[in-house]
């Protein structure tokens, strides 16, 4: 959800629908919601809604719809955009209403919870993993474990802000916007990301927002240590199939101290990828694996499951292949039993 014109159609024309940011400014207003299921990591069946941001939409949205709209919701992803000029007055009345509406009809997201401390309620995270990108929790925990759903912030459109201010304006809009939230009686955990369509920040955190969809995902992370291990690699990287979307990620942490490694590597990397999909699809060459070799290090990036592809980063090229063939049985069965679960 989010304002007209904040970018929602747009992230989901890119990142499911594996549109180039350049083709979005086509993009009409969405008409009341449009929701698509979307097949994901096997029969997983992810139900987007990407619901129409117009005044008189959203009004209905809010009223006659609501609990259509807000009933049994896993996540809700808002939508800001940051040039907006009513950022911190219409555009927020219209997500604390939203935040109202999510918490009448998902009674468990109001359970009593502790209160949150000055500290976590309205200051910005310190932690940033990319220059655009900020996370933080605005009950500590920045997630749902109170059972409820979880939100998700998206201060879109950065790449309209000058770089040398976009996080401070993220962390003065967090603790504005978490400020409000509070104040309204909200309880539940929001977590602040900064966006664009136009870099890898988009990525990010929409890998933030799938792996938080299926944390049976998560269990793979150890099979991944394992293999890094065997394998002697120097970092492997899982991908979601379709969108590219990275799910976990492991890395040798000896190898890391010797290099500096770009923070934003996995993210830059889904975006290439999928730009270079795309460019194979348009000559009706499908994209099936990628080999890099240079005179320090080799990676493959190959499918690895029928929902996944892998990266494998080493220093040593002659067994990757070979590796990531011998441990396909291994991930496929684990990912039917977390789809199972
Ligand atoms: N500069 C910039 N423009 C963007 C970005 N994301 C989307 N846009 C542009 O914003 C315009 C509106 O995008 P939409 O995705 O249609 O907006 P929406 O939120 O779906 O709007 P409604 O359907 O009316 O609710 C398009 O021209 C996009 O190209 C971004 O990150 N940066
Ligand atoms: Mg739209």
């Amino acid at each position: 959800m989010g304002k007209s014109g904040s970018g929602k159609t747009s992230m989901r024309a890119i990142i499911f629908k594996s549109q180039l940011a350049a083709d979005t400014r086509r993009l009409g207003a969405t008409i009341d919601v449009e929701s698509s299921q979307i097949k994901f990591l096997g029969g997983l069946r992810l139900d987007l809604w990407d619901c129409g941001g117009q005044d008189s939409f959203m009004d209905s949205h809010l009223t006659a719809q609501s609990s259509t709209v807000f009933r049994a919701v896993h996540s809700l992803i808002y939508i800001f955009d940051a040039e907006s000029t009513e950022l911190l007055t219409s555009d927020t009345v219209y997500f604390l209403k939203c935040l109202r509406a999510l918490q009448d009809q998902n009674p468990t997201s109001s359970a009593p919870q502790p209160p949150p401390s000055p500290a976590s309620a309205s200051a910005p995270s310190p932690t940033s993993t990319s220059a655009a990108v900020t996370s933080s929790a605005g009950n500590g925990n920045g997630g749902a474990d109170d059972g409820g759903p979880t939100v998700f912030v998206l201060l879109h459109k950065m790449d309209l802000v000058p770089v040398d201010v976009q996080q401070s304006k993220l962390a003065e809009f967090e603790a504005e916007v978490t400020r409000k939230a509070r104040e309204s009686g909200y309880k539940g955990g929001l977590r602040f990301y900064g966006t664009s369509i136009w870099n890898e920040t988009l990525y990010k955190a929409w890998s933030i927002v799938i792996s938080h969809l299926m944390p049976s995902l998560s269990s793979l992370r150890s099979h991944l240590t394992s293999f890094l291990s065997l394998s002697s690699a120097s970092e492997i990287v899982l991908f979601e199939r379709t969108t590219f979307l990275v799910i976990s990620s492991v890395t040798n942490e000896d190898d890391a101290k010797d290099t500096e490694w770009d923070e934003r590597r996995f993210e830059r990397i889904s975006t290439m990828v999928k730009a270079f999909k795309l460019g194979c699809s348009k000559i009706r060459s499908p994209f099936s694996s990628l080999t890099i070799t240079t005179p320090h290090y080799a990676a493959v990036l190959d499918a690895l499951t029928p929902e996944t592809y892998i990266l494998v980063v080493a220093r040593e090229p002659a067994s990757i292949e070979l590796n990531i063939r011998l441990a396909r049985p291994h991930f496929a069965k684990l990912e039917s039993i977390a789809v199972g679960r």
